[in-house]
């Protein structure tokens, strides 16, 4: 098998030629679609009743480099900037990760209970692992094909190739991306999209379209490589704000001079096109990296907006929604104004305030520009309502995601839960290690540049060596954590850097409430959070003030508070908490497995703001797949046989990244770590 030339199949080679020959035959069509996504035979309009498809896809997951050689003159010739593995993106010439080189990576769009397989070969020339997440889907029946890096599987190894199977059974907008380091924000990421047929689509009657090319991902950018910004935010001042807002990979941020005429150029946005008088359903996805709430609104038009997460609810006529990293909302556009150019604006909020990422709706048969807006935000709030605000109260113009109404066709009741989790979302003042020195350089040190820590309840998630789901016996005891072990220790871990594999338990079956807190301290953020595994439905949510305690929200609630509406509330699997307030979800624990619930911001994740949920016992999974890879079972941290009695370490280690050296001691019952090279000493009681 071994060989010295890439194995690209013989698919990939035919794709290629098939993506020149068009080229060569006349201009590629504008839609934000390569030709070898059309051309899948499961982009279809979906049947009724249902004829499945097994649809296969190949990804290569590599570097490539953005307004490359592969763009000739663009953005001087701007046919140019359509040329295969030309990624223009915003002109920002940078090194990006791709799949099948292109940005965003292939757009999956299939038909509800079709047989996904996808082949992911990891071509990274810098040696990354890699795993591929299907966001939204519950991956009932298979939680091995999650792609949860070290939690559902190893990373996939370089020059390695790994194939997940799995059923399109959860319909609606969502995406796949990579969960392995960075490399969702250096571009390993695309659509997903898991279509009805008519009768089966409550909404089917809103809409004369739903078009391939009117899928929107949209997220945040930087002009560089995101370690770098990552590195540079957290040991130094590098901005923790993006350069730009990309559209389905399109945008405009470097102007290109022409030397002979002086005349100026820049890259093309995305375009989407409309017929006048016709309903088309739009399906956004945000990609976002930072904290980057983007505001989707379109001039001189309401948007109807329909479904979230895949979940439908009863349409809502807005001006304008927000949409945070991980969310997906799906709206009906009408196109019954002038015919004309109107902007899709995708306003960035929170760290993205005064970046807008700009999209174009054309009407078919318009003449003449003359009619575009002026580019720059109006700054006046369009008329009407506003879906899922950024730190704003519901009101009058403001509706909050649990004031939504669910249709479903069985509404699940979940008005008795057996469990409760308070789980707070923190920005932690202290001295985190692995980006401070307690003696050289604290926290603080530099004025003005505090980089905050983000945990849930004050612990920091560390993936851990092996996955628990299916090599649980390989993860020393001591570094797993459970839930209610470090709940014990939360006033030390509020003053200390504590860092585990932090680990929630329930039973398969259970029905489990999560009261999340944003505790709001010390400035404005919003967290959405993300569960793999299922969707829950959102009872309640609310603002208490600029700041506010777990304690203070469980005492609200002894006091009878919080009100949970358990009638059609409405399902989502990301879901934002209001800064200084909590928002209550439910869900039926009844898809075995170990399932991540993080923040989705990139940035968060990263440094540690998640926890597994673990459902059920081994017995209850499904059979592992047959030969399923295993990673060695290296030891976490430095040398075995300094690894503690197991019966000593009742939940966590904490560690420096810069030393390997350690020593433990149990001390009554209370662990102390002292990391010997660096000299600093934490206590764990
Ligand atoms: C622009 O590039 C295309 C190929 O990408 C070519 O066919 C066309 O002639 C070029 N136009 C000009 C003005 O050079
Ligand atoms: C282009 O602009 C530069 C600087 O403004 C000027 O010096 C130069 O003469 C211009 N060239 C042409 C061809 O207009
Ligand atoms: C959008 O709807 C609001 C009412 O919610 C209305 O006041 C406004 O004029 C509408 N805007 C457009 C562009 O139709
Ligand atoms: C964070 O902690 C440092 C050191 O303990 C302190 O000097 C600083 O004022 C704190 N900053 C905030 C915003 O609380
Ligand atoms: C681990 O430590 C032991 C004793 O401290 C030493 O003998 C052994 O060589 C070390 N192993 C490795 C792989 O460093
Ligand atoms: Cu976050």
């Amino acid at each position: 098998m071994a060989t010295l030339d890439r194995p690209l199949s013989s698919g990939v080679c035919a794709l290629t030629i098939i993506l020149y020959t068009s080229l060569l035959n006349g201009p590629q069509t504008v839609k934000g679609l390569s030709q070898s996504d059309v051309e899948h035979h499961c982009m279809r309009p979906c049947d009724w009743p249902s004829k499945p498809r097994t649809c296969r896809y190949e990804f290569t997951v590599e570097w490539s480099y953005s307004m490359s050689k592969a763009c000739f003159k663009c953005p001087f010739n701007v046919t140019d900037c359509y040329r295969p593995h030309c990624l223009a993106l915003d002109g920002a010439p940078r090194a990006v990760a791709v799949v099948n080189k292109q940005f965003p990576g292939p757009s999956i769009q299939v038909c509800e209970h079709d047989q996904l397989s996808v082949q992911v070969n990891n071509y990274l020339v810098n040696a990354e692992g890699v795993t591929i997440h299907w966001h939204g889907l519950h991956q009932r029946g298979t939680p091995y094909m999650d792609g949860t890096s070290q939690v559902t599987q190893c990373n996939i190894p370089t020059r390695s190739s790994f194939t997940y199977e799995f059923l399109a059974d959860t319909p609606g907008t969502h995406w796949w991306h990579s969960h392995t380091g960075m490399q969702r924000s250096d571009g390993v990421f695309g659509p997903l999209i898991i279509k009805q047929a008519a009768p089966d689509d409550p909404h089917s009657g809103l809409y004369d379209y739903d078009l391939p090319e009117h899928v929107v991902v949209v997220h945040d950018w930087f002009h560089e490589v995101t370690v770098n910004r990552f590195a540079g935010h957290h040991l130094s001042t590098l901005s923790g704000s993006p350069d730009s807002i990309l559209v389905n990979g399109r945008g405009q941020s470097i102007e290109y001079t022409m030397s002979d005429s002086n005349q100026t150029y820049k890259t093309p946005r995305e375009v989407f096109h409309v017929d006048l008088g016709k309903r088309y359903r739009f399906r956004t996805i945000s990609n976002a990296i930072l904290d980057c709430p983007i505001e989707v609104s379109l001039d001189k038009h309401n948007l109807t907006v329909i479904a979230s997460d895949g979940s439908p609810f009863e349409p809502v006529q807005v001006a304008r929604y927000v949409i945070y990293g991980g969310e997906r909302f799906d709206f009906v556009l009408t196109a019954d104004r002038a015919v004309g150019r109107y902007w899709m604006r995708f306003k960035g909020l929170g760290l993205c305030s005064g970046v807008q990422g700009l999209a174009m709706v054309v009407y078919n048969n318009v003449e003449g520009e003359e009619d575009l807006a002026s580019e720059d935000y109006p700054g006046i709030a369009p008329e009407g309502i506003l879906l899922n605000p950024f730190n704003l109260p519901a009101s009058e113009t403001v509706m909050t995601v649990d004031q939504l109404t669910a249709i479903e066709k069985q509404a699940e009741s979940l008005e008795n839960n057996d469990r409760t989790f308070y789980i707070a979302m923190d920005f932690g003042n202290i001295t985190n290690p692995n980006y401070n020195h307690p003696d050289y350089y604290p926290v603080g040190l530099k004025p003005g540049h505090f980089v905050y820590t983000s945990q849930l309840n004050f612990v920091a998630f560390v993936p851990p060596g092996s996955p628990p789901l299916t090599q649980l016996a390989d993860i020393p005891e001591f570094e797993l954590c459970s839930f209610e072990s470090t709940e014990a220790k939360r006033d030390h871990c509020k003053e200390a850097y504590c860092e585990c594999t932090h680990y929630l338990e329930v039973d398969l079956g259970e029905v489990v409430e999560l009261v999340l807190v944003d505790e709001g301290i010390p400035f404005e953020g919003s967290h959405p959070m993300h569960l793999h595994g299922y969707s829950f439905q959102v009872v309640a949510m609310g603002k208490i003030g600029d700041s506010t305690t777990v304690e203070e929200v469980k005492r609200l609630d002894q006091a009878g508070g919080i009100n949970r509406n358990f009638v059609k509330a409405p399902r989502k699997d990301t879901v934002i908490i209001p800064d200084g307030g909590y928002t209550v979800v439910r869900f039926a624990a009844d898809n075995p497995g170990w399932w991540l619930f993080h923040c989705h911001l990139q940035f968060h994740s990263d440094v540690g703001m998640a926890i597994v949920l673990h459902v059920g016992k081994d017995q209850d999974l499904p059979p592992k797949p047959k030969d399923f890879p295993r990673c060695g079972n290296w030891y976490p941290h430095g040398n075995e046989t300094d690894k503690p009695p197991p019966s000593q370490m009742p939940c966590s280690a904490l560690r420096s990244t810069s030393s390997m050296s350690y020593v433990f001691m149990a001390l009554n019952s209370c662990m102390v770590v002292a990391v010997t090279r660096l000299g600093c000493a934490s206590f764990w009681c």
